[in-house]
């Protein structure tokens, strides 16, 4: 059992499960075979449909009933499966044999998610994404499921129905979709100042993320260890994406959110057909259980994270996605997490926010899977078989033997039967609770800013202009100016300057508010329960900041190369392999889609035309080669298209290269009126253009030239 593979394990029993329709006949859900699938039955040719047509009721009576309720919250999403490879042994502190075994492989499905949008909406919503990851274990499923954001709104679980239908499409008139900028969420947000830290996460380009392959994972809460001694370890999950974590511009999401709504979908469907594999590290930031009370913040609070200064984050192991699902709606639809499904060796701990999701991810299964029976659909099957004395219920597949269904028993033999913990068995870990039942909040959850001005203080100078800007994009939707004002009033004990820009551009003042907390229990008193302005223990951290995230690599970045006829064929089959060398992805934007003559005859075919996409949809452009390539599209019909392509690229600050003859359209362009040296704008003329080109691509943006390329003369 040790040493046994169990990398193929889930696929080889989905297949079971997995049908191909080639070379097969047409057949009822009873394997009927199917004469006649264009006209029902009737008296006549011209007369009524008759009740007895049986293949006709079978037909309509399923397709009426094959919508399931959408997830309450994270509805839009997106999956596939993979593989986690353990590169560190983690046994010191973990029993779990997934986290022990160096090299060892487990098999994973992760789901990646939008959370306030229904399952039709944009991909590129300002939301937190979640990051939800099962785990099918020889020792049964662990589910991991997470965000992209390390804090999370609230700190106590009762605040989650208000939470989501104050940020749902408000009640009335279901408006607006996806979407935190209106009235009810920022109502809800200014009288709860333990929102604050997760609402500059939320309002920062993490919110927007450029693709799902390039955004973190936490799981949020303190979790717990326990190795094969008994002994507990605090642990924090990570996940770090090895392409680096990046985002779009705000502009930019709004505008691909209309050329391509499923943007983030087909990224990561389209990046594992090719190959380019998502990759995350997975990290651990381990606290012994002695030193639970030694940060300036308590560790069961959701709102806070523990700087990587203080707790280094250990990368243990890979995460890999590696193949697509066969069907959406039997995989990535039905896979159900949560974050109680728990192997030996992992525990939660008494984090009241995480609390609360125990009770919920079971409960909500059962209205939107419709059966207690959910953990029996193929994907959430575990690959240790199951054994208990639970029965029946609605669409119940599993066939147990005999007549035993309770225990103890002596007519089973005693089977199934407990495990010792030594076999496996899970043991909740023992902890002593000696306390009052109470309901109310530690005072060790009352700050409120520290954490958050820890953010902000962290970003670059750019990333704290986007999340001013998205304070104030989302603040003037509100059409309550007093919502507006107690915003503005939170933000002032965050930062002066940010509360003051803001207030500015939303036309209220920054008042001091008098009670910074919206949580106080009843009966104590207000005063001793106050936020305390508190200056964080660290004062910057620089992983908090994207700037410093991983920038060397181009694989998987989609490339436009814009080109019309009497293209130059050489200069843009070099460049061409040399970006695909890297693992970039290549694709021809023409004026129409038919093929490209190039100057010496050859030809290329474009993937998309001037008007069918948008420079929204790539990472960087190429104005390929060729005095007359670039006369084209100038041309009456295309120059529109051309020059809207450039100047948003460059609007949004990325990488663009112009070949040689393409002198004009750089000129005609906004790019023409750059005052200063920009890295990320190359030309022919440079020595190594197409080496320049790849390290403009690998920096993503040049966020830092924003103001300048938004202002061309
Ligand atoms: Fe969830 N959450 N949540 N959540 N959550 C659900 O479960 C809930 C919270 C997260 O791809 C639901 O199966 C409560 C934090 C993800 O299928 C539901 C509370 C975090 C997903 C639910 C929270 C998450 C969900 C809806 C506060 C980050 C999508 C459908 C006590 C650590 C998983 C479902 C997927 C989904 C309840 C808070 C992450 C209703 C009550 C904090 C990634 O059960």
């Amino acid at each position: 059992m040790e040493n046994k593979d169990f990398s193929d394990e889930k696929l080889n029993q989905l297949q079971d499960h997995t049908t191909d329709n080639s070379g097969a006949a047409l057949t009822t859900n009873q394997g009927l075979k199917i004469n006649n699938n264009q006209d029902s039955l009737k008296a006549g040719e011209r007369g009524p449909s008759l009740l007895e047509d049986f293949i006709l009721r079978e037909k309509i009576t399923h397709f009426d009933h094959e919508r399931i309720p959408e997830r309450i919250v994270h509805a839009r999403g997106s999956g596939a499966h993979g593989t986690f490879k353990l590169t560190k042994s983690l046994a010191k502190y973990t029993k779990a044999k997934f986290l022990s075994e160096e090299g060892k492989e487990t098999p994973v499905f992760a789901r990646f998610s939008t959370v306030a949008g229904s399952a039709g909406s944009t991909d590129l919503a300002r939301d937190v994404r979640g990051f939800a990851v099962k785990f099918y274990t020889e020792e049964g499923n662990y589910d991991l499921v997470g965000n992209n954001i390390p804090v999370f709104f609230i700190q106590d679980a009762i605040k989650f129905p208000d939470l989501i239908h104050a940020v749902k499409p408000e009640p009335d008139n279901q408006i607006p979709q996806a979407a935190s900028a209106h009235d009810t969420f920022w109502d809800f947000i200014s009288l709860m100042p333990e929102s604050m830290h997760m609402i500059m996460w939320a309002m920062s380009d993490r919110a927007i993320p450029r693709s799902l392959r390039m955004m973190e994972g936490f799981g949020v809460h303190t979790f717990k260890f326990v190795n094969e001694e008994g002994k507990m370890h605090f642990v924090k999950f990570h996940f770090k994406p090895k392409l680096g974590v990046h985002s779009v511009a705000w502009d930019e999401a709004t505008k691909i959110s209309g050329k391509d709504s499923d943007f983030h979908r087909r990224d990561l469907w389209d990046a594992i057909e090719n190959g380019a594999f998502p990759e995350w590290d997975f990290g651990v930031q381990i606290i012994p259980e002695e030193d639970e009370h030694k940060f300036d913040f308590d560790l069961l609070d959701p709102t806070k994270l523990i700087p990587e200064e203080e707790v280094p984050v250990e990368l243990v192991g890979t995460l890999t996605l590696n193949r697509n699902p066969d069907n959406f709606f039997a995989e990535t639809e039905q896979i159900a997490f949560h974050p109680g499904h728990l192997v030996p060796g992992i525990d939660f701990t008494n984090d009241p926010l995480l609390q609360g999701r125990l009770f919920s991810y079971t409960d909500t299964q059962l209205s939107r899977l419709g059966s207690p029976n959910f953990h029996e659909i193929p994907i959430n099957r575990s690959i240790n078989t199951v054994h208990n004395n639970q029965r029946d219920g609605h669409m119940r597949q599993q066939i147990v033997k005999g007549k035993v269904s309770y225990e103890p028993n002596s007519m089973g033999g005693g089977c199934p039967f407990q495990a010792m913990m030594k076999d496996g068995g899970f043991a909740t870990q023992e902890e002593r609770v000696d306390a009052k039942k109470i309901r109310a909040r530690s005072k060790s959850f009352v700050d409120h800013y520290s954490q958050a001005k820890l953010f902000y203080n962290s970003q670059s100078a750019p990333e704290q202009k986007h999340i001013q800007n998205a304070l104030i994009f989302e603040l003037s939707k509100v059409t309550i100016p007093a919502i507006r004002e107690r915003v503005v009033g939170q933000l002032a004990f965050i930062d002066k300057d940010l509360a003051n820009k803001v207030a500015k551009k939303v036309g209220v003042q920054v008042t001091k508010l008098e009670q910074p907390n919206g949580s106080i229990p009843a009966d104590a008193d207000p005063k001793t329960l106050q936020s305390e302005e508190r200056e964080p223990n660290t004062k910057k951290s620089e992983a908090l900041s994207m700037k410093n995230t991983v920038k060397d690599s181009i694989e998987s970045r989609i490339i436009g190369f814009i080109m019309e006829d009497g293209v130059n064929a050489a200069e843009v089959n070099a460049l061409k392999s040399k970006l695909e060398g890297k693992g970039a992805m290549v694709q021809v934007i023409s004026g129409s889609l038919s093929p490209v003559t190039a100057d010496d005859g050859t030809t290329f075919t474009p993937k998309h035309s001037l008007t069918s996409t948008a420079s929204v949809c790539f990472d960087a452009l190429y104005i390929a080669a060729g005095k007359k390539s670039a006369e084209n599209l100038l041309d009456e019909e295309n120059r529109p298209g051309t020059l809207l392509f450039v100047n948003e690229a460059y609007k949004h600050c990325k990488a663009i290269c112009f070949g040689s003859g393409t002198e004009d359209i750089l000129k005609q362009s906004n790019v023409g009126s750059k005052k200063h040296e920009d890295p990320a704008i190359i030309t022919s003329e440079q020595q190594n253009a197409g080496d320049d080109f790849i390290k403009a691509v690998a920096n993503h943006r040049v966020w830092e030239l924003e103001a300048e390329r938004n202002n061309p003369a």
